[in-house]
Formats: structure tokens, C-alpha cells, sequence
């Protein structure tokens, strides 16, 4: 039984050395692999400053977001100018949807639905938010 205990350790410590050994090479040509590959990949992603990189598409002609856990979801769309937004309400309480500028301000009670029929805004980013609490807040690109 001891035998095997040592037998055992000894061949971990010599798997452990070789990994080590190898390891190091690797890892530093992974790193710098990926550092520069995560550069490029920003840049190119996020043209748009104050954009998140996973905001979400909804541009094919109607957009939803609804309200959850007191958050908005999702915090982040991109739309097409003129298409139509549906807002829902399936939280345990009251919610407004306020886009910046004031050309989208609506209240939503608990259960609530609201269709926009047409989103009219310009081409660009717009933060919304929940006047009832400050953390609810929210991107809106439109393209
Ligand atoms: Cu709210």
C-alpha cells in the first residue's frame, strides 16, 4: 500500500515538472496571442463610444424591451428609425421607459404593454431610464 502511495507521488511530481517545463513557453505566446488579437477585435467591434459590444439587434422592424427585477431588458438595443417598440411591464411594480430628449416618456403598471407604433428619433445613441429608480437605466442605438 505505502509503495504504491510513493509510486504514485513520484510519477505526479515527474508529470508535474514535465507540465511545468512545457507550460511556460505556452503560455506566453498564448498570452501575447490574445492580447493582441482582443485589441484588434475592439476596435473594430465598438465603433461607438458608450456602446456596449453585446448590445443587442433588434433592427429587423420591432424592438421589445421589457421590464424585470427592476432592470431593463435588455439595457442595450440597436433599432431601425421608424420601426416599432413594445415596452412590457412583468415586474411586481410600476416602471416608465423615458428616452433622452423626452420624445418616448411612458408609464407602465404592474402587467402593462405599450406599443410605440414608430420610433422617431435620428440616427444615434440615446440613454433611457426608469424615472421611478435611478439604477434602471439603458442604451438606445438607432440606426
Ligand atoms: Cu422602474
Amino acid at each position: 500500500m505505502r509503495k504504491t502511495a510513493i509510486v504514485f507521488v513520484a510519477l505526479l511530481a515527474l508529470g508535474l515538472s514535465a507540465c511545468s517545463g512545457k507550460y511556460k513557453p505556452d503560455a506566453q505566446a498564448g498570452a501575447g496571442d490574445d492580447g493582441t488579437a482582443t485589441e484588434t477585435g475592439a476596435a473594430g467591434a465598438t465603433g461607438e463610444p458608450g456602446v456596449p459590444a453585446d448590445c443587442v439587434d433588434q433592427t429587423g422592424g420591432e424592438a421589445t424591451v421589457t421590464m424585470s427585477d427592476f432592470a431593463f431588458v435588455p439595457d442595450c438595443l440597436r433599432v431601425s428609425a421608424g420601426s416599432k417598440l413594445t415596452l412590457v411591464n412583468e415586474d411586481q411594480s410600476a416602471h416608465s421607459f423615458n428616452v433622452q430628449g423626452g420624445t418616448i416618456s411612458e408609464t407602465l403598471d404592474v402587467g402593462d404593454t405599450v406599443e410605440i407604433k414608430s420610433i422617431d428619433l435620428a440616427p444615434g445613441t440615446y440613454a433611457f431610464n426608469c424615472g421611478f429608480h435611478p439604477p434602471m437605466v439603458g442604451t438606445l442605438v438607432v440606426e
